[in-house]
């Protein structure tokens, strides 16, 4: 019997959590609105853990991807050294993501790449990252608003592409980066870009559904929901043809 709703997987981060009495224990976590927006959507959410498991099995079993928001990727992925401002780097996320990203996108299975899973998929496809924009633009709290908080800034969508579709020409988008895309990755394309030129989101030319959004629409129950809404979509079409 068919399921009714397509598994969405969703990668998750390693971290140190409490848990009663128990403090600092490594675990395996998602902030919940990313399984929430899924769920919504009318998708079944499924979290990855981070792994060296080869990927082709899960892969196998889910019939969409959400690469969630989280530490800096680690700049040697793109062949940089690391900025001083440059923090956190998890090479197990960033190993397990980078492999189940690239065998998605070669199955063609429907992939939403969200803040670090938007610069995945642009390091997947050869681009690179600026690793402090803070350096580069006129107010960088346009993007990144002070620790624990969410900025909200607009964007300016290119007309014709998927998420203007979704979005329309313009949005109003949550936000916490302080990364963001300068080349381009093989394959993909621009599509949206806030006011001081940063690019803030990029689309695979040619994949079903591979769009990566730097900014957070887990956080926008509203604003976020076209865009889950659509994943979920072609998760479905994705299953149908590969049952
Ligand atoms: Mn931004």
């Amino acid at each position: 019997m068919p399921r009714n709703r397509p598994l969405i997987g969703i990668s998750a981060y390693e971290l140190p959590a409490d848990f009663s009495h128990w403090r600092d224990v490594p675990s395996v976590l998602a902030p919940a609105g990313y399984p929430a927006s899924v769920a919504r959507a009318g998708g079944w959410p499924v979290l990855i853990p981070p792994t060296d498991l080869d990927p082709a099995d899960v892969l196998e079993a889910i019939d969409g991807l959400v690469l969630v928001g989280g530490a800096d990727i680690n700049p040697a992925l793109y062949g940089q050294d690391p900025h001083p401002e440059a923090l956190a780097f998890s090479d197990i996320r960033d190993r397990a993501e980078m492999s189940l990203l690239r065998g998605a996108l070669e199955l063609d299975m429907p992939v939403l790449g969200i803040c670090r899973g938007m610069q995945l998929l642009n390091i997947a496809a050869g681009g690179d990252l600026h690793q402090h924009i803070a350096e580069v633009i006129p107010d960088p709290a346009t993007h990144k608003a002070a620790p624990g908080q969410w900025a909200r800034h607009d964007v300016d969508i290119v007309p014709g592409c998927r998420l203007s579709e979704m979005l329309g020409d313009r949005a109003s988008v949550v936000s916490a980066h302080h990364q963001a895309p300068v080349e381009i990755g093989r394959d993909l394309t621009v599509t949206a870009t806030a006011e001081d030129g940063t690019v803030e989101a990029v689309e695979h030319v040619g994949k079903r559904f591979a769009v990566g959004v730097l900014w957070h629409p887990e956080e926008d129950a509203a604003g976020g929901a076209p865009l889950f809404a659509e994943l979920v979509e072609h998760a479905r079409a994705y299953r149908e043809v590969t049952a």
